[in-house]
């Protein structure tokens, strides 16, 4: 079994910080980091189980867009309530597709799931019943977003669920203060120091981009699924769901 080690990437004073990347030394701490610094993750991952049971239909495909290390594909797994279907979980991260991998592999769903390196935005999807992008549309440039979305729709069954996840932020000041500040609150509560908040926030400054949750309904409706909400919302952090 790979052991997960504890996320100190931040810890050590930088003077120039570089820009995030999902590198071996994230890939060596993933589930550590995003425990610590994403309210509601172990939640949002076993309520995916849950809608994969409800949603994840026969003869079916599902997807996992930006996977990781393949917690949402393996939650969809154990959720599913048939053994006709094949998840296709996807990330460019070549670190976070090998080690993914291996641990699908080590796990008792391994069949079911295929881990591949790629670019979500120029992902296949094919006879979805369900689809997940558990905090990745963050990373993708707002001017693709509506292009990812509609080519998920467009490869949805009817009736299938999409699950959207992002880091949200608020057109109100004082809201966006308030949730930022929480957030930072539960991540000193979970061990991370001042300096670790604030160098990891320099260092995802280019590359996360979060958009409020009107902007994320908007852009679903105009994808075209019919119907959405937010399931989940822990300070700036929501889950949504939409479907066909
Ligand atoms: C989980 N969903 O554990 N194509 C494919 N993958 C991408 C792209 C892209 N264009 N851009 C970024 N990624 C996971 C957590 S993490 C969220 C998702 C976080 C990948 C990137 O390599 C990383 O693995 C993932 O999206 C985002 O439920 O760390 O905050």
């Amino acid at each position: 079994m790979t052991k997960t080690k504890t996320d100190q990437l931040f810890a050590t004073p930088t003077k120039d910080i570089a820009d995030f990347v999902f590198d071996q030394s994230v890939v060596d701490v993933f589930p550590d980091m995003i425990n610590r610094s994403v309210p509601g993750y172990g939640t949002i991952i076993n309520t995916i189980g849950l809608l994969a049971q409800q949603y994840i239909q026969a003869d079916s495909h599902a997807y996992d867009l930006g996977c990781s290390l393949g917690a949402g594909s393996l939650a969809m797994a154990q959720g599913a309530n048939t053994e006709q279907f094949h998840i296709f979980g996807v990330d460019n991260s070549q670190a976070m597709v090998e080690r993914g991998n291996a641990m699908m592999q080590q796990s008792a769903f391994g069949k079911f799931i295929t881990i591949q390196q790629g670019d979500l935005c120029t992902q296949t999807i094919e006879n979805a019943s369900m689809v997940v992008l558990n905090f990745t549309l963050q990373f993708i440039s707002p001017s693709k977003r509506l292009g990812v979305l509609e080519n998920i729709y467009a490869g949805m069954r009817p009736g299938a669920a999409l699950v959207l996840s992002e880091k949200i932020c608020f057109d109100d000041p004082l809201s966006q203060q308030t949730n930022v500040m929480l957030h930072h609150q539960f991540k000193q509560s979970n061990g991370y120091s001042a300096l670790e908040i604030s160098q990891k926030r320099t260092a995802l400054e280019n590359v996360l981009e979060p958009e409020t949750l009107d902007c994320h309904f908007q852009r679903i409706h105009q994808a075209g699924f019919q119907h959405c909400n937010a399931w989940f919302q822990c300070f700036n952090f929501a889950s949504i769901i939409a479907i066909k």
